[in-house]
């Protein structure tokens, strides 16, 4: 049995950081179904942000977006999170919502727009000298619908320059993260749609560069803690965008389609020591809350993360390499199913408990009237949204 002092304290360390934008309206190409009380700007969605943190205590960051996050100062809004107890993290780039990306952003064929785009990303790393943010998340939408609609490998060279360049302006304890995607809004090629292009990529640019994986954006029955094991072996894993996908990139909450899945995911974080916040690992959620409520939503993910990481802790490790050892074909996959079977809810409980904090998270906030009160104050301006 692993030492429940030991997996408390890893749980008590684990951090998550949550989306500004799962805070503000999202909705399908069909529809936004807006909700009351939902932030009209990147102020509001960090104090909502405090809230999740308040009653988890285990998210104390939120990720913006940029320009859904646009502010005059992003000084101002880093001290208001922290008088909130939390702090801005990774800076995400947009550019693929401007009529100039119809062909791509830095891979487009005009030079002009790929000019455009980059300015946009080191635009962003002016904002993270400002919040005092370690990663900037790049995120491209570029790719082809058509055989022959442009070079596939010239794409790869624009995409290639525009990333050194994005390098060698990162400050000093600054990294880029750079996540894949296998399609969509391009079905035909995908200018990085793979772990492995992904990793090329950053493998060319050096240590400041490594790969993030967002669990929505593979194939199906695609084995993705292998991919997380290969990034941890090569030191190149930045970090996840945590989300559920049923069909394709839902963005629906963690471990709602397949909690065994996000297990064993964590299984191999934690067998090679890639828990803890020194380990350069960020665990972010990526998720849009479409008709659920937002805040309760985004509780419900944290806690989903922590009971998959709490069963990760308890694979009675020393067991589980005996019965690799011996063979022991069954043996092996009954300790990690032993594992995943246990009921980890009370163990987080007293857990919280002991950290003075409400023993169901969830509950706790819909008691304290945090959601009726930002209906009735929120009243006036725009609700924020990504825009769909
Ligand atoms: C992309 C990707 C990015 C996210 C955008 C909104 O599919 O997952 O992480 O920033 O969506
Ligand atoms: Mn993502």
């Amino acid at each position: 049995m692993p030492d429940l002092t030991v997996v408390k304290d890893a749980l008590k360390n684990h951090q998550i950081e949550l989306p500004s934008w799962a805070f503000g309206n999202s909705g399908t190409r069909f529809k936004v179904f807006g909700q009351p009380g939902v932030p009209r700007n990147a102020f509001e969605k960090a104090e909502d942000a405090a809230q999740v943190h308040k009653y988890t205590g285990v998210a104390p960051a939120m990720a913006v977006h940029i320009p859904w996050d646009k502010v005059d100062d992003y000084a101002a809004l880093a001290a208001h999170a922290k008088s909130l107890g939390i702090r801005i993290g990774t800076v995400n780039s947009n550019v693929f919502q401007d009529d100039d990306y119809k062909l791509g952003s830095v891979c487009n064929p005009d030079p002009k727009v790929r000019e455009k785009a980059l300015a946009h990303l080191l635009e962003c790393v002016d904002i993270m000298d400002a919040t005092g943010s370690r990663d900037l998340k790049l995120w491209f939408a570029d790719g082809t619908n058509y055989p022959g609609q442009d070079d596939i490998g010239a794409r790869q060279d624009r995409m290639a320059q525009a990333l050194a360049a994005v390098y060698e302006r990162l400050g000093p304890g600054q990294r880029l993260v750079l996540e894949y995607k296998l399609f969509e809004p391009s079905f035909y090629t995908t200018d990085v749609p793979d772990w492995g292009t992904a990793l090329a990529h950053c493998q060319a640019l050096g240590p400041k560069a490594l790969v993030v994986v967002d669990t929505g954006h593979h194939a199906p029955g695609v084995n993705i803690e292998f991919i997380v094991t290969m990034l941890l072996r090569a030191g190149k894993l930045g970090g996840f965008d945590f989300n559920s996908r049923f069909y394709a990139d839902d963005d629906l909450m963690v471990g709602a389609a397949d909690p065994f899945q996000l297990f064993r995911i964590m299984a191999e974080v934690v067998r090679r020591g890639a828990l803890a916040p020194s380990s350069g690992v960020t665990f972010m959620l990526d998720q849009c809350h479409n008709i659920e409520p937002k805040i309760p939503g985004e509780i419900r993910s944290v806690m989903n993360v922590q009971e998959a990481v709490a069963k990760a802790l308890l694979i009675d490790a020393e067991e589980l390499a005996a019965a690799q050892q011996a063979g022991d074909v069954l043996g092996a996959n009954a300790v990690l199913m032993d594992a995943y079977n246990t009921d980890v809810r009370p163990l987080l409980a007293d857990l919280r408990e002991e950290t003075g904090l409400p023993r169901d998270p969830y509950r706790a906030y819909l008691a304290s009237g945090y959601g009726e009160q930002i209906i009735t104050n929120r009243v006036g301006g725009t609700a924020a949204g990504w825009g769909a």
